[in-house]
């Protein structure tokens, strides 16, 4: 069996990472356009880095947690049996390799690397980044920027996703709130190709009638179960 998983913020809750549309949300407590866009970029460059250099201190102290480990056992346990796991996330820790799998595509971007606007370099970032900060390839500063993908921009590696999407027997979105696109659209074009479609999320997500099958709860307990059930089916 082909797996697409499309994974978001909620995978990464039980790790202490904050999501962005739940009560308490960062998008509930900070505005993403002057945050997460370029134009915010440009006009207010430090209260961006600012926002980015304390997610990025926030993800070197988290772990993985249990959704993450079984995602990495299922890309091993589908490979044995002759099939394959697309991992897919929207999220821009790193969570995920870092609990084992092995081919993660961050079509949103990855907070642990920093790109310079001036030469498209992208780097290995771990430290805070500024305007004063140079980049290493170049040596110009003040374009040195988070490599993440902010509203208006394009997501990475779409040509990739569409083909693996499309290519899946099974479409499974896992702790995503469905609401940012092109990722939210993923389910009506798995649909529209026949494709199975299902959802693993604490409660019912904005896209939740689309799917075949919904299993709610939290990730570190439902995406283990049902890891399992794929495993063992
Ligand atoms: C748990 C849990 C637990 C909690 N266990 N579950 C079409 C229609 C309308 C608008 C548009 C459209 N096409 C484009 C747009 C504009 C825009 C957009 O979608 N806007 C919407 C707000 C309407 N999209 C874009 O601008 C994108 N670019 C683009 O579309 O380019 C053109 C293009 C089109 C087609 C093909 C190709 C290109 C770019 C979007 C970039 C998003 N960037 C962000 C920030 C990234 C950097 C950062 O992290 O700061 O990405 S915004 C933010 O939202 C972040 C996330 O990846 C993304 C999705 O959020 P996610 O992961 O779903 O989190 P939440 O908080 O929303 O949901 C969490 C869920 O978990 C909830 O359901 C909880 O219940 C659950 N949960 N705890 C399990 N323990």
């Amino acid at each position: 069996m082909n797996i697409f998983a499309l994974t978001g913020a909620g995978v990464s809750a039980e790790s202490g990472l904050g999501t962005f549309r739940d009560k308490d949300g960062l998008w509930t407590r900070f505005d993403p356009m002057k945050l997460a866009t370029p134009e915010a970029f440009v006009h207010n460059p430090d209260e961006v880095h600012a926002f980015y250099n304390l997610r990025r201190q926030n993800l070197l102290s988290a772990e993985p947690n249990a959704a993450h480990w079984a995602l990495a056992r299922l890309e091993t346990g589908l490979a044995e049996r002759g099939g394959s796991l697309f991992l897919c996330t929207q999220n821009i820790d790193d969570l995920h390799e870092r609990a084992g799998s092995r081919q993660v595509i961050h079509m949103h971007g990855e907070l642990l690397k920093a790109r310079c606007t001036a030469c498209g370099g992208i780097m290995p970032w771990r430290e805070d980044l500024g305007t004063e900060v140079l980049c290493p390839s170049c040596r110009r500063s003040g374009g040195m920027r988070p490599h993440v993908v902010w509203f208006g921009e394009m997501p990475l590696e779409m040509d990739a996703i569409y083909d693996a999407l499309l290519g899946a027997d099974l479409f499974v979105s896992i702790g995503t709130s469905g609401s940012v696109y092109p990722a939210a659209g993923f389910v009506s074009e798995a649909r529209g190709h026949g494709i199975r479609t299902c959802e693993i999320n604490l409660e019912p997500s904005d896209n939740a009638r689309q799917f075949d099958e919904g299993r709610y709860g939290p990730a570190g307990e439902a995406v283990p179960a049902w890891v399992e059930q794929v495993l063992t089916s």
